[in-house]
């Protein structure tokens, strides 16, 4: 079987962007794949962090991973910071990354603009994290949304330069892994700007829809979500972000098809379409919170779900770390 390997950051409230954009793509194809999902905890400390609920939410992501409908029997699921290779290994690579490189990214650009004097060394080395996460497990492909894409060019540019630094064409140490972004919600917007990603660190909470919205919540944020004047709902126009977004959400969350949609809203006004994507928001999300809201009140079984994980990882992943000093000509232990 093909190994694919994802994760999503400990940062709070997940909301449809992750939902959509990964973890329900993770769901689809996880009886294909031997997979390895991990709570990219290590990550959550880009921006400042609050100690007293990093921890929370660390097992708020693990139960919605369960919620969502990851099953153990073909996936591991793990906590990046209980494998100490992912630190070890991105010291490694941090080594032989290029200064430019990192300072390139766009997602360090919009973040340091946003964060302004408080902006930690880990905010620009972040992606070299993120290529260490990936590589140590050798995944075939890489399910992301499109946001990650950069980052994880970055990472097969690292693969390239790490091989040709120490290891020969016939024998390469570490191996190329493929981004896996599906077309549609690939990139989910806000609710009040169609043309900005749906993210957690936005600070207004209306931008986002959370997967443990209730559904008063639910029904406020999207009464109050930005539209446009125009009566009759149409995917695709670039003059209409916020359509062709609601209409996407609304053709995910319904499972309906494309055309479908397109020919179900294509009259409608917004007073009417606003209660049907309410509706069907609610009714998709429901199933997920009751079992979020029973795996949450059974902590041991989340604790050993996430030990049998971590022993699983750090099997694979010391193994290529291991494989990756020696090519460095580092002594291992004996
Ligand atoms: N709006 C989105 N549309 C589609 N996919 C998205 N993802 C995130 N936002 C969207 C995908 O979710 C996975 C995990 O993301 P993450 O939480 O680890 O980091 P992120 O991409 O930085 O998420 P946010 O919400 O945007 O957080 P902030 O605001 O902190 O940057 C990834 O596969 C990502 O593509």
């Amino acid at each position: 079987k093909q190994r694919v390997l994802s994760g999503v950051q400990t940062t709070g409230n997940l909301h449809l962007g992750n939902y959509l954009g990964a973890i329900r793509n993770w769901v689809e194809g996880q009886n294909q794949y031997d997979n390895y999902f991990f709570l990219a905890d290590l990550h959550a400390i880009t921006v400042p962090h609050d100690r007293t609920t990093l921890a929370e939410n660390t097992y708020e992501v693990a139960a919605l991973y369960l919620a969502c409908g990851l099953d153990l029997e073909h996936t591991t699921i793990f906590v990046q910071s209980h494998v100490p290779a992912h630190a070890e290994f991105a010291w490694l690579l941090s080594c032989i990354t290029p200064l430019n490189w990192l300072e390139d990214m766009i997602q360090f650009k919009e973040k340091r603009i946003k964060q302004g004097q408080d902006v930690g060394t880990g905010l620009l080395t972040y992606p070299v994290l993120m290529a260490s996460d990936i590589l140590l497990y050798e995944p075939d492909k890489v399910p992301v949304g499109e946001d990650q894409k950069q980052h994880l060019e970055l990472t097969r540019d690292l693969v390239d330069r790490f091989n040709f630094k120490f290891a020969t064409p016939e024998a390469p140490v570490l191996k190329r892994p493929n981004p896996l972004i599906r077309a549609d919600g690939a990139r989910v917007m806000s609710l009040t700007d169609g043309t900005k990603k749906m993210s957690k660190s936005d600070p207004s909470e209306l931008s986002r829809l959370n997967l443990l919205d209730p559904p008063d919540v639910i029904q406020n944020k999207i009464k109050r979500c930005k539209t446009d004047p125009v009566r009759g709902l149409e995917f695709g126009n670039p003059e209409r972000p916020e359509c062709n977004n609601l209409l996407t959400l609304y053709m995910l969350l319904s499972g309906k098809p494309k055309d479908e949609v397109a020919a179900e809203c294509k009259d409608m006004g917004w007073g009417q379409f606003k209660p049907l994507l309410t509706e069907t928001a609610i009714a998709a999300l429901q199933p997920i919170q009751e079992k979020y809201h029973a795996i949450r009140a059974d902590q041991s079984y989340l604790e050993s779900v996430l030990r049998s994980g971590r022993e699983k990882a750090s099997e694979v992943a010391n193994q290529t770390l291991n494989k990756v000093k020696k090519a460095m000509g580092y002594t291992l232990p004996s």
